[in-house]
């Protein structure tokens, strides 16, 4: 008997793909929900925690507008008041606008850009998880009294062993960098996914510009993190273990932080603001009923922004004693920032006035963005100019200027995004009696906040204090400011309400409710696991997103049937988007939930020095990559396969671009980028901190260094050796074996310098800075057993095949990479005591 739910299956070819599709693609109920690896389930966690955190972030932030409110305040002690303002900037940061923009990021792009789910779905349950028990970590520390209190960036020494002794600093630096990596990870798999994963057709000069903001900003992620992740590390290695990086008695510098800590933080309000303005360059066309004007200048305009915020950290150290002819050079840098965001911003105004606008509330935000984001601007270019930035320097006028582009310039476009995206993510239209009234009371409040401190700042009241005299003039600008806070909390509180009520009344929609012309809405409401039925074809022109729904849905697309229970996506040319190969994605798994909580094992063994239990942890994650690794693929070959529309395609594991290549190219770069920092902060100890030539010089041993070197080029030769004779259908175990005894024979050697360095490196950042450096190749060194380790097993098991040699490659990309540093590493180790010579006789 056939129910309602399940009518005979002939008579509705679209309905029977669908269930079939819903089947292979589903995350189980209960508890299974804990193995799911989709991105739009993930991508949705991802987003509720993020606000979850800017819920209790915001509760801080107003905890200090409480104790501002009047002079002499009692509201809070002194070392309550740090770690409140400590933790409300970094939770703001690292909790909620990272973590959000990659949220929108994750449940977004797969959808524009027409594919079912990102390449890796393992890893962004992965990302996720990280994500939540870093964070969770970071916020019981306040519930326990031993948060972060030496401000959201950390300065050393103030955050050195010595004046910050307790957990609390290491909370910060162990969290935040768990947080980091997880961010790390997802950008690379958004790099791969965004270039292997588009609908066929879709070239790069005619994806939707949300790709290309997307794109850059994850790129960026990949080049920014990981100086503050080595300057974390380093910083806690010498809390920890006394190895001096940061302490100016043992030849360490307290500015090699900050220069670090910039290396990354200005990029980062790109990373943040891109995202969202990619949210306005794709909704202002909506609402303006017309094409975004200047395609192609806004994509040179963002890579060309991208480069250029790398170049300008320094205008954040103008008042350190940086050289006049720097602070020229990165004063005018700062100021040409500009011109690649004015254009962005001219190109939005251009689109409303060529258009006809139409009114709704997403656009009630988008003007909330021009007038903040205006403010914003001006005051960062007054910043830019050195002179100006003397005086105003860590005033309230910087907290002003950073809280009207960081809050705002984040806050209003995320939640005109949140409103237009809302009937995609709940299947209903908006309602709007509550919307407006809330939007405005944000707004007015927001302004009433922070305009404030532009002027409490110009009268001199220093950021970061814990309370004030009442007789410098700024009693009735701190209460204005406070009863701003608590106007924008009620309009924040009127929004949530104004949430539940569209989720529990809306009228429900079946698809694009806006009219707009993007792939998201080309999809049933809400979204299925699997996203689209079949895969659109794009044209030369842009089918109406209405029509082609009905089409993708019955199958008329790409892959518009099912195949041994797989959940297929198409790989793409990078640049052409041809199609090119049978993306064959993972089945839910409980692995990436063990694997972060063996991470977070080892994290939380750092922190409490239990030293041994993070060791064994650390292997436990090693392992469980290796595990993981021995379930992907296939165990034989298939050849090309028909996916529709009369194309075959052979699957992933037989191609040479298959993803994860593309993914440990990725790794690399951001890998290459941590090792320049490490190269970098060597020779800025050398030429910039005090007392390096007074320092006694550990000679390496020659014969041990050479016999390093020597071992790790013979490793990655046996791993050419092992992908030859694959290839030629031979068997490579000599070849494998072989490696693996050159790499035990270089960590062993490796060990040996560290031991050997002379005198202890504790003593001086000399002998730290070379046992960081060994330290680098010992990793890599062990990271590539851990690789060919898995070709065994793998090669044991049927994954490796002539046609199927993605293994051995990446293995051969790995060790290439480790022998190039490992060289440039040891080549310094040997050469620094003759450099610290040569800086000594010229002192
Ligand atoms: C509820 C609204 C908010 C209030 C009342 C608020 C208030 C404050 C206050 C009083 C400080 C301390 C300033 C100092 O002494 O240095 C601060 C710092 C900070 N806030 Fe907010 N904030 C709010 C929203 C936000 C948002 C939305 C973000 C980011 C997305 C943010 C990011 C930061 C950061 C990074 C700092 C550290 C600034 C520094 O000292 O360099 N805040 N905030
Ligand atoms: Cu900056």
């Amino acid at each position: 008997m056939s129910t309602p739910l399940d009518p005979p299956a002939q008579d509705n070819p679209a309905r029977r793909l669908h269930r079939q599709l819903a089947e292979i693609w589903a995350t189980g109920p209960g508890l299974q929900r804990l193995a799911a690896v989709n991105h739009s389930v993930i991508g949705r966690r991802m987003m509720i925690t993020s606000f979850v955190f800017f819920a209790i972030a915001g509760v801080l932030g107003m905890l200090t507008r409480v104790q501002l409110a009047t002079p002499n305040s009692t509201f809070m002690t002194p070392e309550m008041y740090n770690q409140v303002f400590t933790m409300h900037g970094s939770m703001m940061l690292f909790l909620f606008a990272i973590p959000m923009v990659e949220s929108v990021a994750v449940y977004l792009t797969p959808k524009i850009l027409g594919t079912r789910d990102f390449a890796f779905p393992r890893l962004t349950a992965y990302g996720y998880w990280c994500y939540l028990f870093g964070g969770s970590i970071v916020t019981f520390s306040l519930l326990l009294g031993v948060a972060p209190d030496s401000g959201w960036f950390m300065y050393t020494p103030l955050s050195s062993s010595v004046y910050t002794p307790g957990i609390n600093a290491d909370v910060w630096l162990l969290g935040i960098t768990f947080v980091e990596i997880s961010a790390l990870s997802l950008a690379m798999e958004i790099v791969v996914s965004i270039l292997k994963m588009r609908a066929p057709g879709m070239s790069l000069d005619r994806m939707p510009i949300f790709g290309w903001y997307i794109l850059v900003t994850a790129m960026m992620m990949i080049v920014a993190f990981p100086p503050l992740i080595l300057g974390s590390i380093l910083l806690e290695v010498e809390r920890a273990f006394g190895l001096p990086f940061f302490d100016p008695t043992r030849g360490g510098d307290a500015l090699l932080w900050q220069h670090l800590f910039w290396l990354f933080g200005h990029p980062d309000v790109y990373i943040i603001f891109l995202p969202m303005a990619a949210v306005l360059s794709t909704i202002i066309p909506v609402f303006a009923n017309r094409a975004l004007v200047g395609y192609r200048a806004i994509v040179v305009a963002i890579i060309a922004l991208a480069f250029l915020s790398f170049g300008i950290w320094v205008h954040h150290m103008f008042t350190v004693g940086i050289p006049h002819l720097a602070l020229a050079f990165f004063s005018a840098g700062s100021a040409i920032v500009a011109v690649p965001t004015a254009i962005q911003f001219f190109a939005w105004l251009a689109t409303l006035s060529h258009g006809k606008p139409r009114w709704d509330v997403p656009m009630l935000y988008v003007f909330g963005f021009f007038f903040v984001f205006t403010m914003g601007g001006l005051t960062g270019v007054m910043l830019a100019m050195v002179p100006f930035d003397w005086q105003a320097h860590d005033t309230y006028f910087v907290v002003a200027h950073m809280h009207y582009v960081v809050a705002g310039a984040l806050a209003f476009p995320m939640l005109a995004g949140l409103y237009y995206w809302l009937p995609l993510l709940t299947g209903r239209a908006a309602v709007h009696r509550l919307a407006v009234p809330a939007f405005w009371l944000i707004f007015i409040g927001f302004n009433m906040t922070f305009f404030m401190m532009h002027l409490t700042g110009l009268m001199g009241m220093p950021r970061r204090i814990y309370t004030y005299g009442g007789h410098e003039g700024w009693n009735w600008l701190n209460l204005l400011s406070s009863v701003g806070g608590f106007v924008m909390t009620i309009g924040f509180a009127l929004l949530v309400i104004d949430l539940i009520v569209q989720l529990r009344f809306g009228r429900r929609v079946r698809r694009n409710p806006w009219g707009a012309t993007t792939l998201e809405w080309a999809m049933p409401l809400p979204p299925p696991a699997y996203a689209f039925a079949s895969i659109p074809h794009m044209g030369k022109e842009d089918a109406p997103v209405d029509g082609l729904a009905d089409s993708l849905a019955r199958g008329e697309g790409y892959l518009g049937s099912t195949r041994n229970g797989w959940q297929e996506a198409l790989g793409v040319h990078i640049v052409s988007g041809a199609p090119e190969q049978l993306i064959v994605l993972p089945q839910p798994t409980y692995l990436p939930l063990f694997t972060a909580l063996a991470t977070a094992t080892a994290v939380l063994g750092f922190l409490f020095k239990t030293y041994l239990l993070s060791m064994v942890a650390a292997l436990v994650v090693a392992g469980l990559f290796v595990i993981a690794a021995q379930r992907a693929g296939h165990s034989r070959d298939y050849g090309p396969l028909p996916v529709g529309r009369g194309v075959s395609v052979p699957p992933h594991t037989e191609v040479e671009s298959a993803p994860p290549y593309l993914a440990l190219i990725c790794t690399l770069i951001a890998d290459g980028t941590l090792f320049t920092s490490l190269l970098f902060g060597t020779f800025y100890l050398w030429i910039a901190a005090p007392n390096w030539e007074a320092a006694t010089t550990p000679g390496p041993d020659l014969a041990l260094t050479l016999g390093v070197i020597g071992a790790l080029v013979m490793a990655t030769l046996a791993a050419r050796g092992s992908l030859r004779a694959t290839v030629a259908g031979g068997k490579p175990w000599g070849w494998i074996g072989l490696a693996m005894v050159a790499l035990v024979v270089a960590i062993s050697a490796a060990v040996a310098l560290i031991a050997g360095i002379l005198p202890d490196p504790r003593e001086h950042a000399l002998g730290s800075t070379a046992a960081a450096l060994l330290g680098y190749v010992v990793f890599h060194a062990g990271v590539g057993l851990l690789f060919l380790l898995s070709n065994a097993l793998r090669i044991g098991a049927g994954f490796v095949s002539p046609q199927r040699v993605v293994d051995l490659r990446l293995s051969r990309l790995w060790l290439d990479y480790t022998a190039f540093t490992g060289a440039i590493a040891l080549g310094l180790v040997l050469a620094l005591p003759k450099l610290v010579a040569i800086m000594g006789s010229q002192a």
